[in-house]
C-alpha cells in the first residue's frame, strides 16, 4: 500500500557519562568526557517512493555516545542517523506545529539533537580540588514526535468526480498501467504517470461531502497542491456538467482555496458517448466556468494529441 503519512517518534541518541578515574601513580584525576549522542537527520532520496517505514516504526533512535573511560580515554560520539524520505516531504514537529519542506533544493536537514557528553572528573579538577570524585552524566537526547506528510511532486493533477475517466487518460497519455472500471472509486490511492519527462497525477475521485470524509475524503488533495495545471475531469455522461464542476471546486476549496487558483483546463470526457450538438452544448455551459475546455475522448487520437499540445505548453 502506498503510505503518505506517518507519525513517528524520534530520539536524538544519549550523551555517554564522564568517568571518574585516577592515575594510578601520579594520583591526579583522569577520568575521560562522553561521547556525544547521534543526531537525527532527514533527506531527500529518489530511491524511496513512500513513507512506509516509518508506519512500521514507532521509535526511531540515534545511536548512544559512550561513557569516557581512564587514562583521559573520551567516549565515542554516537553515530548520526540519516533517514531518507521522498522528495517534498513534510516533516511537522507536533508540539510546535514547525514544518519543515524537504524539497529538492533542501535536501538534508538536522531534526533532533542527540544530548552532550558528560565531563569526566578531570575537567572537575581546581586548585582547591586536585582530586575530585565528581563526573556529570550525559545529556539524554532530545526526543520529538514528528509527522510525515508526502506531498507528491506532479507537474499536472487530474481532478473530478469518480468515473469521469481520470485513470484512463493517466493511462492514454503516460506510461501509468492502471485500473479502470465502470464504477466510481476504482482509484483508492494516487497514481503517477511519465508525460514527456513530467509527472501527471490521478487522485481518487471527489465527491460532495469529501471535505468531511465522504467517499475517500480530501486527504489525496494534498498531491494536487505543487501542480502547475489542474486537469478537471467531467464526463459528457453527466445530466449536470456546471453542477458536476461546483461540487469538485466546493470540496477542493474547503481543504485549501489556494488550489483553485491554479491555471485549470476543463476536460470534457468520454465525447465518443454523444452527438457533436449535445458536445458542443455541454461546452458552452462549461465555457462560463473556465476559459479554457477541451473535449477528449480516449478513443479519439486527435483530441487528445490536442490535450498533449496543451501539456506541453506549460
Ligand atoms: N466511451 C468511453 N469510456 C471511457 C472514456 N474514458 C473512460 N471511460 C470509461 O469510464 C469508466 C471510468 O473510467 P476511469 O478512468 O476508471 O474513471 P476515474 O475518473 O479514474 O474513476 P475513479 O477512479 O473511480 O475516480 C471506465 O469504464 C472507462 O473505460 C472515454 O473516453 N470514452
Ligand atoms: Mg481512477
Amino acid at each position: 500500500m502506498f503510505i503518505d503519512e506517518a507519525e513517528v517518534t524520534i530520539q536524538g541518541g544519549d550523551g555517554g557519562d564522564g568517568k571518574v578515574a585516577f592515575f594510578i601513580n601520579k594520583k591526579g584525576p583522569c577520568g575521560g568526557n562522553g561521547g556525544k549522542g547521534g543526531d537525527i537527520y532527514f533527506f531527500t532520496s529518489s530511491n524511496v517512493g513512500d513513507l512506509k517505514k516509518f508506519v512500521q516504526l514507532s521509535v526511531i533512535k540515534a545511536e548512544n555516545g559512550r561513557s569516557g573511560g581512564a587514562n583521559r580515554r573520551f567516549g565515542t560520539n554516537g553515530k548520526d542517523l540519516y533517514l531518507p524520505v521522498p522528495i517534498n516531504t513534510s516533516i511537522i514537529d507536533n508540539e510546535t506545529d514547525k514544518e519543515i519542506i524537504l524539497t529538492d533544493k533542501l535536501s538534508s536537514v538536522l531534526i533532533c539533537r542527540g544530548g552532550n557528553g558528560g565531563l569526566g572528573n578531570e575537567a572537575f579538577k581546581t586548585s582547591t580540588n586536585r582530586t575530585p570524585r565528581t563526573a556529570s552524566a550525559g545529556q539524554k537526547g532530545k526526543e520529538k514526535k514528528i509527522s510525515l506528510v508526502l506531498r507528491l511532486i506532479a507537474d499536472f493533477g487530474l481532478i473530478g468526480l469518480p468515473n469521469a475517466g481520470k485513470s484512463s487518460l493517466l493511462n492514454k497519455l503516460t506510461n501509468a498501467n492502471v485500473k479502470t472500471a465502470d464504477y466510481p472509486f476504482t482509484t483508492l490511492e494516487p497514481n503517477l504517470g511519465v508525460f514527456n519527462n513530467r509527472v501527471l497525477a490521478d487522485i481518487p475521485g471527489l465527491i460532495n461531502g469529501a471535505s468531511t470524509g465522504k467517499g475517500l475524503g480530501i486527504k489525496f488533495l494534498k498531491h494536487i497542491e505543487k501542480v502547475s495545471l489542474l486537469l478537471h475531469c467531467i464526463s459528457v455522461e453527466s445530466t449536470d456538467v456546471e453542477k458536476d464542476y461546483n461540487t469538485v471546486i466546493e470540496e477542493i476549496s474547503k481543504y485549501n482555496q489556494n488550489i483553485l487558483l491554479k491555471k485549470t483546463v476543463i476536460l470534457l470526457t468520454k465525447t465518443d458517448l454523444i452527438s457533436q450538438a449535445v458536445m458542443k452544448e455541454k461546452t458552452k455551459i462549461l465555457k462560463k466556468l473556465n476559459s479554457i475546455i477541451l473535449p477528449v475522448s480516449i478513443h479519439n487520437r486527435s483530441s487528445l494529441e490536442q490535450l498533449k499540445k496543451i501539456l506541453n505548453a506549460i
